[in-house]
């Protein structure tokens, strides 16, 4: 089947760029939220990318998804990644997004619970998100997937394997990716068994900071700092 494609791909990905740097603000602020409010903060760090063409074409050829299906058929032309320090954290960022009145969750993938044959863990909730534009609202789909970190290092590499071997692992990186993945999710099971003790920790890091500098608020624009110099920030 002949595919059609958008003839003019950067007009045709403006809105969907405006949605993730609109969703980036609004991530990136509920963690600020938290922050402000001296509490643990669910969100580690927020990512965002509009899908490449090249990747967006593949994909469509591999699906035979035609180009008045695309909008519908693709929902991950928009993606955002939101990063946890805790499965706990995970359920709590699901939780806070179905809440929101600023955009309309459609679909939830829960690959924590339901591990794909891969290894790979993470909840992915598809969302209707509408963009102004000149010519009125336009709603599109975005894919947001929350992992911890831990989740997040495996997939990074399993991704970048992925890319050498076109999917088609041998046998023996393939059992040592299965098994990398249960050691991460065994790492998080770890951390989450003595979470109070490090989230109590951690608060007190952050009190520790304010005194020395006696200046509370300042301290909190460093951390803040901190966390945009971050290079995956
Ligand atoms: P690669 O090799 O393509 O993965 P800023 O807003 O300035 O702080 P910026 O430059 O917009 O940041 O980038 P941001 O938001 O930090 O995230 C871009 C990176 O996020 C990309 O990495 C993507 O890998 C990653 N990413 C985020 N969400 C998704 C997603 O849903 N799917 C995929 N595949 N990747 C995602 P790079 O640097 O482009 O590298
Ligand atoms: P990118 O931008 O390269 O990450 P399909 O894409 O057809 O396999 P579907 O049904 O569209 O799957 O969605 P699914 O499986 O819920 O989510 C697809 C995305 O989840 C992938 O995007 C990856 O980002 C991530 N993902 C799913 N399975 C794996 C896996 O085994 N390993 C890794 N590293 N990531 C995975 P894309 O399409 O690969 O695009």
């Amino acid at each position: 089947m002949e595919i059609a494609m958008p003839t003019d791909w950067e007009l045709f990905l403006l809105p969907y760029k405006q949605a993730i740097d609109e969703l980036k603000i609004k991530l990136r602020g509920m963690r600020k939220q938290f922050q402000r409010e001296n509490l643990h903060t669910p969100i580690e760090f927020v990512t965002g990318r509009v899908k490449p063409v090249d990747s967006i074409i593949e994909k469509m050829h591999r699906r035979q998804i035609s180009e008045d299906l695309m909008e519908q058929d693709l929902q991950d032309i928009a993606g955002l990644r939101i990063m946890c320090q805790f499965v706990e954290d995970i359920y709590q960022v699901v939780d806070l997004i179905r809440q929101r009145t600023d955009m309309e969750v459609v679909e939830e993938r829960d690959y924590i619970t339901n591990v794909k044959p891969s290894g790979y863990r993470s909840y992915h909730m598809v969302i209707r998100y509408p963009v102004q534009t000149v010519h009125g609202e336009k709603k599109l789909l975005a894919e947001i997937q929350i992992r911890t970190l831990s989740m997040n290092f495996w997939a990074t590499i399993e991704h970048s394997l992925n890319y050498k071997y076109q999917g088609a692992f041998p046998d023996e990186i393939n059992e040592r990716l299965k098994r990398a993945a249960e050691a991460a999710f065994m790492l998080d099971q770890e951390m989450s068994a003595i979470r109070e003790e490090i989230q109590e920790a951690q608060q007190l890091f952050s009190y520790g900071k304010g005194q020395q500098r006696h200046e509370p608020d300042q301290s909190l624009e460093q951390n803040e700092q901190r966390s945009t110099d971050h290079p995956t920030r």
